[in-house]
């Protein structure tokens, strides 16, 4: 993944947990980079070695640290150069989401290593959606979790519920299906 993944991850942790435990997780990581470089490729074995050495050293679950992740990612990427985009692609909660596979292939056009998930809406009412997510990676449906939920903060959808359903692999892609509601 991009090293604005690691950054961003970097950046939670370092907020959340202190510069001392975040030095701590990089080395039982294994991680030797200072920085990471954002517009940089980093394997993704550095990012899933980040969150299972972070869940052993701060004794958080690993899957509620990467819904915090995901939460976090909303709001670091409008802080670190992503607001107009992030604006351009929806000036709501269902229409953002709905634009997201747009939104990565426009990253896309400019980062071509980069591997987009894609986001398929399939809409229940008008305040419902049952939102199936595919992926080349594993095991990212927690993080998946916490993006939605900080979509819902950022356009002030208190009420918003996510869900898990099922999650299964085809081929080499994983695919997990949520039930959202707001
Ligand atoms: O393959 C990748 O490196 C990659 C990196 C980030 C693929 C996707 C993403 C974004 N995605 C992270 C979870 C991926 C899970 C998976 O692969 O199954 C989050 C997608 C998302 C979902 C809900 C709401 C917002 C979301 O993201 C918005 C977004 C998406 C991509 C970027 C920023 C915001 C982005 C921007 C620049 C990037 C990489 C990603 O790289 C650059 C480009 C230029 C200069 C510096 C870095």
């Amino acid at each position: 993944m991009y090293g604005l993944v690691n950054h961003a991850i970097q950046g939670l942790l370092t907020k959340e947990f202190g510069e001392d435990k975040w030095a701590e997780i990089k080395e039982k990581a294994g991680v030797q980079e200072e920085i990471f470089v954002s517009m940089q490729q980093y394997d993704d074995s550095i990012t899933y070695n980040l969150v299972g050495a972070a869940s052993e050293v701060t004794k958080v679950d690993a899957a509620d640290l990467l819904e915090a992740f995901g939460r976090y990612w909303v709001l670091f990427t409008a802080e670190h150069g992503y607001a107009e985009m992030l604006d351009m692609a929806g000036g709501n909660f269902v229409e953002f989401v709905e634009n997201l596979n747009q939104l990565h292939i426009r990253v896309g056009g400019m980062m071509p290593g980069l591997v987009p998930p894609s986001f398929d809406v399939e809409r229940k009412g008008d305040k419902g959606m049952i939102l199936t997510y595919t992926s080349k990676r594993a095991g990212l449906a927690p993080m998946v979790i916490g993006l939605i939920k900080g979509l819902g903060e950022k356009f002030d959808e208190q009420d918003l519920t996510i869900e898990l359903l099922n999650t299964k692999q085809e081929e080499d892609n994983w695919i997990s299906e949520f039930d959202v509601n707001w």
